[in-house]
């Protein structure tokens, strides 16, 4: 038995797209903030008594899709492993579930730290780094805390699509990311698998949006190494609208936004013209993420709480790498 927290990430460069479905490697690599305010808690106890896999989620039996998905990443870990014994998760995510909060990063990589270490293999971060992939693209991020990036990698097998810190210590430190919900948390009308298989096959703008991304990761990562939020910030809230864009051309559209997207991506545009440090990003739900720093934080969660539709703020700093931690943490 084993237990792991892990963090949830918001990428700045986004990944969107795969290059292969069954290794789920992506079409693209992507950059990320690993976030200490969204977090889930696992525990994996392998226990030869069991007949099939359980799973709780929140303290209450799973819905059968996400125990199913959770199954199948299992068997990944007893091959590796050389063990047979069915296993009882227990998950906790401390945010909303399945909503566009990238619950699905920090709960595949809180999966494959505690069911690797619960297995008995000592995997070292690459390597989790690459069975998390597995489960979810970006969890494979959620194992290194901070600044990550993620490589699309060229080998047919994938094991060059990993992720892997970037050493930022001086602005890790002093930026902040203010969750402003909308919707209250619901549950996300498309779920971001099937979505971007959609707009990799019917979305005219999908080619453009892989064209950009390898500058943006570029742009992006030169902008880290100067120590320079407000470059980044142009390129996270640029390429979150193109990959919104390729979204919304899709045919049907797939359109993650509602009024309060807008309204909150508006006073975002303000706070920044009235001299804050504020770049908006989406994901694969309603929701507003707005990168600013720490002596910025406090205003612009005020000013994202006051948007009509925001349901609820949270301000988040850089969080750490996914680990194990005692049974019973929170
Ligand atoms: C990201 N998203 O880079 C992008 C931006 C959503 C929008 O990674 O199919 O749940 O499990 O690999 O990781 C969400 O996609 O997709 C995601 P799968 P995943 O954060």
């Amino acid at each position: 038995m084993a237990t792991a927290r892990a963090c949830a990430n918001i990428a700045l460069v986004k990944y969107w797209g795969k290059r292969d479905a069954a290794l789920n490697l992506p079409a693209a690599g992507s950059l990320s903030l690993t976030l200490d305010a969204l977090t889930t808690v696992t525990t994996v106890r392998f226990d030869d008594g069991l007949a099939d896999d359980q799973m709780r989620l929140g303290g209450a039996p799973a819905p059968a899709a996400m125990l199913g998905r959770a199954s199948v990443f299992l068997d990944r870990v007893r091959a590796l492993a050389g063990i047979t014994s069915r296993a009882s998760i227990d998950t906790i995510n401390h945010f909303p579930t399945a909503s566009g909060l990238a619950s699905s990063a920090s709960g595949f990589a809180a999966l494959a730290v505690a069911a690797s270490r619960a297995a008995g293999l000592d995997l070292d971060d690459a390597a989790l780094s690459r069975l998390s992939r597995l489960g979810s693209g970006s969890a494979a991020r959620s194992i290194f805390g901070g600044f990550v990036r993620m490589d699309a990698g060229t080998r047919a097998d994938g094991e060059d699509a990993v992720a892997r810190p970037i050493d930022t210590a001086a602005l890790a430190a002093r930026v902040r990311m203010i969750v402003a919900e909308v919707g209250g948390g619901a549950v996300k009308s498309h779920g971001s698998r099937d979505a971007m298989e959609h707009c990799a096959e019917t979305s005219p703008l999908y080619a453009g949006w892989l064209a950009v991304v390898p500058r943006d990761l570029v742009a992006a990562e030169d902008a880290l190494a100067r120590d320079d939020l407000a470059a980044l910030g142009e390129i996270a809230e640029a390429n979150a609208l193109a990959m919104h864009a390729s979204a919304i051309a899709a045919r049907p559209a797939i359109i993650y936004w509602q009024p309060a997207t807008l309204a909150a991506l508006a006073e975002v545009r303000a706070l920044r013209a009235a001299g804050r440090a504020a770049w908006a990003t989406m994901d694969a739900g309603p929701h507003v993420k707005v990168l600013t720093t720490s002596d910025d934080a406090v205003a612009v969660a005020q000013a994202m709480a006051a948007v009509a539709g925001v349901t609820a703020v949270t301000i988040a700093a850089a969080g750490g790498p996914a680990e194990i931690v005692p049974a019973g943490a929170a």
